[in-house]
């Protein structure tokens, strides 16, 4: 799908969003981007390497993260949104609080990123109905906590799609515009490498896309990841040794129609997804 979304980028193939945690523990690339100023280098620099977008965050969700304070988040993340919004970065704010949304849209924020959607602050809703802005409504079941226990399925497939269709029937009711809604299946959360949540989702995205409204796909450096890659003895592959298989990811979701790949890695995906717009044009 090559929708454009208004006031993002729109080059006719799948976007690469790039990811800039301002974390001390993230789970995928934790504490390499906590000062600002690295921060603000990183993300220009995956601009620089391709990516359409740049994703900044300031709070982990790893499985187990606790949450931080409403003024660490925004702490960690308003400068560095400010930055580089301010040098023409298609930024994106990774939040789950409507207060730093709002922030971070003030700051040149294009786009909100809320691995709830919606669901963990219900004031979000209003607030981007309000900022009028384009919002990633992810499949989320609770807090990085206690993640894994939600972890239940009869049929991964359906009830990922029906609960997001809930979802953006709720956030539709409160103002936001369904022409600003991006869905995301939320790889990893309440979901089990052990049961194949995760690839059963991937294999089944032609069905999130039924929904009607762009898909993003968020595989880069996580879990499952680190388990289709074990060593022998079922040693899970660390993270950032998992970029090559989120490369193939990127190439296969871009191919299936998937409006956006956010990744840590960028030049090896942003090269995936345009060699996946090449054959396609040539179909
Ligand atoms: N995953 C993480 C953070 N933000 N946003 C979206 N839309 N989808 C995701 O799956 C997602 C996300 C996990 O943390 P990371 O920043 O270390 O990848």
């Amino acid at each position: 799908m090559t929708t454009s979304i208004a006031g993002l980028p729109a080059p006719g193939r799948c976007l690469v969003m790039g990811v800039v945690n301002v974390t001390p523990d993230s789970f995928s690339d934790g504490g390499a981007w906590f000062d600002h100023d690295a921060a603000i280098r990183h993300g220009l620099g995956l601009v620089a390497e391709g990516a359409d977008i740049v994703d900044v965050g300031g709070e982990s969700t790893r499985p187990g993260a606790q949450r931080v304070s409403l003024q660490e988040e925004l702490r960690r993340v308003i400068p560095v949104i400010g930055a580089l919004a301010a040098a023409g970065v298609p930024v994106s704010v990774d939040t789950m609080r409507a207060e730093v949304a709002e922030a971070a849209v003030a700051a040149g924020a294009r786009l909100v990123n809320d691995v709830s959607g919606g669901l963990a602050d219900p004031a979000m809703p209003r607030v981007v109905a309000k900022a009028a802005v384009p919002y990633v409504v992810m499949h989320w079941r609770g807090h990085s906590h206690d993640m894994d226990t939600r972890a239940v399925y009869a049929d991964v497939v359906r009830e990922v799609t029906e609960e997001l269709h809930g979802r953006i029937n709720a956030i539709v009711h409160e103002g936001v515009d369904p022409s600003q809604l991006i869905v995301d299946p939320g790889l990893g959360f309440a979901k089990r490498p052990e049961d194949n949540h995760n690839w059963t989702l991937l294999a089944h995205l032609p069905e999130l896309m039924e929904l009607g409204h762009p898909v993003l796909v968020a595989a880069s450096r996580k879990r499952f990841l680190g388990r289709l890659l074990a060593a022998p003895d079922g040693t899970p592959r660390p993270f950032a040794d998992s970029d090559d298989a989120t490369v193939a990811i990127s190439t296969l979701a871009a191919a299936a129609g998937a409006w956006c790949v956010r990744v840590h890695r960028v030049r090896p995906n942003a090269d995936a997804v345009r060699a996946a717009a090449a054959w396609g044009a040539a179909l």
